[in-house]
């Protein structure tokens, strides 16, 4: 059985641990977008693991771990993981797949995405300053794109650098004033790069399709939430990629009706880093109580999340679009203790009622929360293990999510670690 495990929200709604859960079942770990923007924390007993790049299956030693073309692969970050892993007595020899039509991330990636964002001035986006944006931005542009392929023919590399980087340094000197890239540096970034990782680059779309035709079974693992996908959610407020379900085909060449499990992972709350319209944001006390209790900073910047009540008409949408059929509900513990808890069941747009996210940010920017209020309740969840165990306040808040999403409640998180979660038949 193949499953997709994805973000229904803005990103950092605890995917990592569901996907290391499940990849316990699984005999493949798959990402399909995003780069080291992301940010998956897996805790193994002592061990804690902030992976960017890396799947997170890579924490279990039989687990073969796939880097679709979909992904734009930053060598520099990667490396740092596989030496990470080392150091832990991880090995990835013999289960590591890196595709070779995925794209690089360079450092003038990340020095381009710096010079805009500071460009853009109040309106920046909030990137995560990886060069993200930039690296899709030469990939759909295709003149001054590198692939991991390159890395196989290193003086073709440098001739194709050499222009590129000719290019870049006209433009960013005459938009941004900004300093020259050397192309040597640049070249030895790769020249490293190709060393080490050389060994995984092959072609993954095959690599895929002899497994499944092998009766293995794969998981695909989302990076970052729907409402961040480059198409269909808060443009432009988003990252780069198909963040959503939706991207995983195009990410991967595995097409999504050979996958079975659609899992969409939410918080009982909602977060979001970066800039862009967040109906139910709290700026207030109890914001900022949820960003303490559920540690809410990012994984990759460390920057605060902007913290905010359940949003059921982002998680709807989010399902809709990307076939989920069940819900990973995270960090429910985090908002026990409340006296009473909210919960948008609609949105009020110019006075106008709405159960449908809207597609453009500038409405969504004036939407108004209409809230469902319950009661909260005060027990400490975290050592529960059965649903039936649950105080009657927190299987009521479950069973509103539930009928304002049309999707079932299949997990439970409770706490940070991998036993922390409860299954709901
Ligand atoms: P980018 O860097 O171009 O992809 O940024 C564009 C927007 O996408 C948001 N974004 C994220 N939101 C939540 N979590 C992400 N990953 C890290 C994490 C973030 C971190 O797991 O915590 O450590 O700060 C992530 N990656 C990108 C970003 O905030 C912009 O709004
Ligand atoms: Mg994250």
């Amino acid at each position: 059985m193949n499953c997709c495990i994805v973000g229904l929200q803005w990103g950092d709604e605890g995917k990592g641990k569901v996907v290391d859960i499940l990849a316990e079942q699984c005999d493949a770990v798959v990402r399909f977008a995003g780069g080291a923007n992301a940010g998956h924390t897996v805790i193994i007993g002592e061990n804690k693991f902030a992976l960017h790049l890396m799947p997170s299956g890579a924490v279990r030693p039989g687990t073969a771990c796939v880097i679709g073309n979909g992904v734009v692969f930053d060598p520099e970050v990667f490396i740092q993981e596989l030496e990470g892993l080392t150091k832990k007595d991880i090995s990835m020899d013999g289960r590591l797949f890196i595709s070779e039509n995925a794209h690089v991330v360079l450092r003038y990636h990340k020095i381009e995405d710096g010079l805009r964002e500071e460009a853009l001035g109040k309106n920046k986006i909030g990137t995560t300053n990886r060069g993200i944006g930039p690296c899709y931005a030469d990939k759909i542009g295709r003149s001054f794109a590198v692939r991991m392929a390159d890395f196989r023919d290193l003086d073709g590399l440098k001739e194709k650098l050499t222009k590129i980087i000719e290019y870049k340094n006209k433009v960013f000197s005459a938009l941004y004033g900004a300093e020259p890239i050397s192309v040597d540096e640049v070249f030895q970034d790769c020249q490293t790069a190709a060393d080490k990782l050389l060994k995984y680059v092959c072609n993954t779309t095959k690599v895929l399709h002899e497994m499944i035709a092998g009766g293995k079974s794969l998981l695909f693992e989302g990076a970052q939430g729907a409402l961040l996908d480059l198409d269909h959610g808060t443009f432009p407020f988003v990252t780069s990629s198909n963040a959503s379900a939706l991207g995983m085909g195009p990410g991967c060449g595995v097409p999504s009706k050979m996958v079975e499990r659609f899992i969409g992972v939410i918080k009982a709350y909602t977060t979001r880093v970066g800039a862009g319209p967040f109906p139910t944001e709290l700026d207030n006390e109890i914001g900022q109580t949820i960003r303490e209790r559920g540690n809410e900073y990012g994984t990759t910047t460390g920057r605060p999340r902007r913290c905010g009540w359940f949003d059921g008409i982002v998680v709807r949408y989010s399902a809709l679009i990307g076939g989920i059929n069940e819900l990973a509900m995270m960090h429910l513990d985090t908002i026990s203790g409340f006296d009473e808890l909210k919960v948008c069941r609609a949105y009020s747009i110019d006075g106008q009622e709405t159960d449908f996210f809207p597609s453009d940010a500038g409405e969504l920017a004036k939407a108004v929360p209409v809230y469902e209020t319950l009661p909260g309740w005060k027990e400490d969840i975290s050592k529960i293990s059965t649903y039936d165990e649950l105080p009657e306040n927190a299987k009521k808040y479950i069973e509103l999510v539930e009928k304002i999403t049309n999707v079932p409640v299949t997990m439970i998180g409770k706490g940070p670690k991998r036993s922390d979660i409860i299954y709901k038949k």
